[in-house]
């Protein structure tokens, strides 16, 4: 059975996976995604012309970023999952359908097959709707312009199901979600009308991670500049990695005066900032680094593990007895708590032989979200007034696997002493335990959070443009950032949607930008692909 699938920056080649997934979804995962992401379009399609008849319902509103969510690369590889959703998806296509009653005048989306009754008719119905089927129907160039905004509006799912598991939700997010895969249900042609759309999916992206960002700040306070240990501790131990804060509060809740300290990793990081997650004192530390790394890390933590979202790799043996998942993440086989009670994975870390003893202790920075920065904004502008700091670089974005990310390291070893790093998003962890020293005591390395946190980083560019009465373009700061999945794809479009130019993009070119639709990006945002650091730096430095 053959696959293809080219939606992040591992995939086979550089071109698509076809045999199996680099993230090691199988082709049937791939055929189930390809249907479910197709059953979506269609769920949205009539959600979009309901909505037309001033008609809506919350459950199909909820279900559309629910979904696409588990779609996203590495975070859901069980079929069963995937059947359900399918399930779903049929039956609320059904009452979107019964919502705009049938009055719209443009074909409803894709033709419709009823669901088969099991997993493998439900593969073979997937095989039918690939991406390779709209290439060769569309070519390279619509085909990769229709999956982009396709993977942003992925991207922005996630960020839309965090917050509204924190109670946030926003309708005009939720209109635009069916609007643009309306659109993308239809299989337009037009690269005009799909680059413009591209920048909505942005536009989309903007609004879900300010909404996440509200949902977040209400909920857990202001991240604030916080020094946290990064070496264990003496003692049972549970680690939680992805980005799911309101896990990890249950976790805390569920685990207190049980004698287990509970370590972050990954993404996870940024809980250790905020006042309300902080506060509970069994909350460790971070363990480990990004997430290509976590067979080695997890096989090394003697304790229970819980993954929130992505990035899950297949477990290894020796610890997939003692890995859990929760939210959208999933993998066959591993134990999925779906009730928000932990109790089998603090029984896991009691079973487990936890620390032995503390290692010598380290500590890091981090918390430097926009609220934290806007309050040392007077400071950093005189420093730049003053010619104390001569450029801002904000490097960050996804980790990955790949050779070629040690890029990261180098540019911000290079980085001149008179400028400041701004980091966010897991590729941090390619410098984030460096000793950068401060300028007139602003840190030479603010790490801003969570890849949703982009929307912090614009905040701050925003703020900064304001002061120095400019815009964000005319700033002395340069975007130097690392894709991997489809929130880096989101996130793209996001900074793109708001006019910001001259970002550089890496490690590699997306296999679904084709040289053409690049052109374009370069024409009108001056976008470029990573070089050398010695290069790429001496290119933004000279400009200054
Ligand atoms: Fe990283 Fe994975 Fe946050 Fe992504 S853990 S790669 S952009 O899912 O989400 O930065
Ligand atoms: Fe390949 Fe990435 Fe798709 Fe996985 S998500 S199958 S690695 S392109």
């Amino acid at each position: 059975m053959s696959m293809f699938c080219f939606q992040c920056e591992q995939t086979a080649n550089g071109s698509g996976c076809t045999a199996h997934g680099v993230c090691g979804k199988g082709p049937d995962v791939a055929a189930l995604q390809d249907l479910l992401v197709d059953a979506v379009k269609g769920v949205s399609a009539c959600a979009h012309r309901a909505r037309q008849l001033g008609e809506k319902d919350a459950e199909i509103d909820a279900f559309v970023p629910e979904s696409l969510f588990a779609t996203l690369t590495n975070v859901n590889f069980d079929p069963a999952v995937f059947e359900r959703l399918l399930r779903r998806a049929a039956t609320l296509r059904e009452r979107a359908k019964g919502l705009c009653s049938g009055s719209c005048t443009t074909a409803c989306a894709t033709p419709e097959e009823t669901p088969a009754a099991d997993i493998a008719g439900l593969v073979q119905q997937g095989q039918k709707v690939g991406i390779e089927k709209r290439i060769e129907k569309h070519g390279r160039d619509v085909a990769g312009l229709q999956e982009a905004i396709i993977y942003a509006v992925k991207g922005a799912s996630a960020y839309v199901h965090h917050a509204r598991i924190l109670g946030r939700e926003d309708d005009e997010v939720y209109g635009l979600f069916h609007e643009l895969l309306d659109f993308v249900a239809q299989e337009p042609t037009d690269t005009g009308a799909l680059l413009a759309n591209a920048l909505k999916a942005g536009e989309l992206n903007f609004k879900a991670m300010a909404l996440l960002d509200a949902a977040n700040t209400e909920t857990y306070g202001h991240p604030e500049p916080t020094q946290v240990r990064v070496t264990p501790i003496k003692g049972k131990a549970i680690l939680i990695s992805g980005h799911d804060l309101k896990d990890l509060e249950g976790l805390l809740k569920q685990t207190e005066g049980k004698g287990i300290n509970v370590y972050t990793h990954g993404e996870m990081l940024t809980a250790l900032a905020y006042p309300a997650l902080k506060k509970y004192a069994h909350l460790a530390g971070n363990y480990g680094s990004a997430w290509q790394n976590q067979r080695k890390e997890f096989g090394a933590f003697p304790g229970a593990i819980l993954m929130t979202t992505n990035c899950l790799m297949k477990p290894a043996a020796s610890y997939s007895g003692r890995l859990f998942t929760c939210g959208p993440a999933g993998w066959p086989g591993v134990t999925h708590i779906s009730d928000g009670d932990f109790t089998p994975v603090i029984g896991a870390a009691l079973a487990a032989d936890g620390f032995a003893e503390d290692e010598p202790e380290q500590t890091i920075t981090i918390g430097f979200g926009h609220n934290a920065v806007m309050g040392v904004a007077g400071a950093v502008v005189d420093a730049v007034k003053a010619g104390a700091v001569k450029h801002f670089f904000l490097i960050g974005g996804c980790d990955g696997a790949k050779p070629g990310r040690n890029y990261y390291t180098e540019l911000a070893e290079s980085v001149p002493d008179d400028c400041v790093i701004l980091t966010l998003a897991c590729g941090k962890y390619r410098f984030n335990k460096l000793e950068f020293g401060d300028i007139g005591g602003i840190p030479r390395l603010l790490d801003v959070g969570q890849c949703n946190d982009a929307c912090s980083a614009v905040q701050i560019a925003l703020a900064l443009a304001d002061a120095f009465e400019t815009d964000v373009n005319s700033l002395p700061l340069s975007l130097i950032l690392s894709w991997y999945e489809q929130k880096a794809v989101a996130i793209l479009l996001t900074l793109l949607h708001l006019g910001i130019k001259n970002i550089r993009l890496g490690p590699s070119q997306p296999a679904f930008i084709t040289e053409p639709v690049l052109g374009v990006l370069v024409d009108k945002f001056n976008i470029a692909l990573t070089t050398t650091p010695q290069e790429d730096l001496k290119a933004i430095l000279s400009s200054v």
